[in-house]
């Protein structure tokens, strides 16, 4: 595994619930690191932008109303295998088959409000993390708890 960094955005739905302690808790409870975070209003072009991949789909506008409609939390979040590791504690897309201990299966139950963004690759975390932390936006740091997280006895963390 690789030392990746993904972009995570707790959605409208998160704010407005109040559920964006908890779900930030679930990551950093899990060992992940906090590297970049921004609270704000998307506005229709970075929506856009963010799901530019989903342009044309039946839901794309939907998806656009719902991420613009209240503010959101957008973390950039740093550990091995961040990427898939995130998407695994997030759960399946629909917070309906989402499966219980996942942050969609415990906390939500709808398919259109599903609480959280997750990158999907290491190519879309690029072009996702870009859109909202310009280069070196993102804070690298030592965590005094990193030798617990990780077993660095080879050197690297594993
Ligand atoms: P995920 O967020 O699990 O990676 P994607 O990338 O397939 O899911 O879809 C991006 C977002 O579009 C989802 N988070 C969800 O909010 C929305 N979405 C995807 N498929 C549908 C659908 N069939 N109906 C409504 N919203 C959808």
């Amino acid at each position: 595994m690789t030392m990746e960094t993904t972009l995570i955005i707790l959605k409208p739905d998160a704010v407005q619930r109040g559920l964006v302690g908890r779900i930030i808790s679930r990551l950093e409870e899990a060992g992940l690191r906090m590297v970049g975070a921004r609270f704000l209003q998307l506005s229709s072009q970075l929506a856009e932008r963010l799901y530019e991949p989903h342009r044309g789909k039946p839901f794309y506008e939907g998806l656009l109303r719902f991420m613009t409609s209240s503010p959101v939390m957008v973390l950039a979040v740093r550990g091995l295998g961040a990427i898939t590791i995130c998407r695994k504690l997030i759960g399946e897309t629909f917070g309906s088959q989402a499966d219980p201990g996942t942050i969609r299966g415990d906390f939500g139950l709808s398919n259109s409000f599903n609480l959280v963004h997750g990158s999907d690759g290491p190519d879309s975390a690029q072009r996702e993390l870009a859109i909202f932390f310009p280069p070196g936006d993102l804070v690298d740091y030592e965590r005094a708890i990193e030798s617990w997280v990780y077993d660095l006895s080879s050197g690297q963390p594993e």
